[in-house]
């Protein structure tokens, strides 16, 4: 673990703790590569970017899928232990557990730990590091891009929403999906889940539409759901409104509209609602970055668990928690 904060792998510890999971219950899960990091693609180091992908391969046939990220934001630490341990569940408890065992028979979940390597690895020092590491942009201050101003989906339009000042730590980058990170994830985003909404924009994704996708931050004890980049409300807001209040009876947080905390573009959730009408929120954890092991262990990671679990079930409709039976 990183030295005083025992109970948080290191990027390589997460790495080999999934890839032994995989291993050992191979016919539950693979451990993919999507992509390399920033200095990976430019010969400096780097990581690969993996997926635990978790479902029954003796099942067959199309299944409602969820997909979580964590730890983009490289400080902060308790997001990536989250989904590492929501992974050590679904497989260890898969043959003594029957509501486990339903989820990985009937669901795909596919879970990336660190979608920040690079700057992670810095951020285990002790460092606030939170973009990645693009050494173009800021070098030896304060470098990179922040990957959550990075996606596609209204990149920079809304005021302050984002910074064109390469030393700030919201740098939107130099143009959308600039950075391999968010290039890739995009990419995965949409090789999982097809486009459900209507052509135009107010029509939104039918109430039906299966998939989910959840960005796992910190820290302010919050889950919100689409849109950061304007305080309109979107065409499935309702169904957004009820998921995220089911969401928060299990984590105890407060339940909102992205844009209420402050407005944002070019994030990963506007991307997947947004462009594809896809279920998409954003946890942030907690009550800090580097957040004490007795916390995560008694607090937050019995808190937000359930959630998960919770998330996975509901993926194959998550929009029609907000209507009632015919
Ligand atoms: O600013 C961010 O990217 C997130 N907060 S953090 O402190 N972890 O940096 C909040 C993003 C909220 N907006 C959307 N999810 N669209
Ligand atoms: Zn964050």
């Amino acid at each position: 673990g990183i030295p005083g904060y025992e109970c948080y792998a290191t990027v390589e510890e997460t790495y080999q703790q999934a890839a032994d999971l995989a291993a050992t219950h191979s016919q539950l899960s693979e451990w993919i590569d999507i992509g390399d990091s920033w200095q990976k693609t430019n010969n400096q180091g780097g990581y690969d970017l993996m997926v635990l992908k978790i479902t029954n391969k003796n099942i067959s046939g199309e299944k409602p899928k969820l997909f979580i990220h964590s730890a983009m934001h490289a400080r902060e630490y308790t997001p990536a232990a989250l989904t590492l341990d929501f992974a050590k569940q679904l497989l260890n408890e898969y043959s003594s557990n029957a509501d486990i065992q339903w989820i990985v028979d009937h669901r795909e979940i596919h879970l990336l730990f660190h979608m920040n390597p690079d700057g992670r690895k810095i951020a285990e020092s002790g460092v606030y590091q939170r973009k990645n590491t693009n050494q173009n942009h800021c070098a030896n201050n304060s470098v990179g891009v922040d990957l959550n101003r990075n996606f596609a989906f209204f990149w920079n339009t809304t005021a302050n929403g984002s910074s064109g000042n390469e030393c700030d730590e919201t740098f939107r980058g130099a143009s959308a999906e600039s950075e391999p990170e968010t290039k890739a994830v995009s990419d995965y985003i949409r090789g999982l889940f097809p486009d459900a909404r209507g052509p135009n924009e107010q029509d939104g994704a039918p109430q039906d539409t299966p998939g989910m996708h959840l960005d796992i931050h910190s820290y302010s004890e919050l889950v919100l759901w689409p849109y950061g980049h304007t305080d309109r409300i979107s065409p499935n807001n309702s169904g957004f409104v009820a998921l995220g209040n089911k969401l928060a009876f299990f984590n105890g947080y407060t339940p909102q509209q992205s844009v209420g905390l402050y407005p944002t573009d070019g994030t990963s959730d506007d991307v997947s609602y947004g462009e594809l009408g896809i279920a998409a929120l954003t946890f942030e954890l907690g009550t800090n970055f580097f957040q004490q092991c007795s916390v995560y262990q008694n607090k937050i990671k019995p808190d937000n668990l359930p959630a998960l679990v919770y998330s996975a079930k509901v993926a194959a409709a998550p929009y029609l928690l907000a209507y009632g039976p015919e």
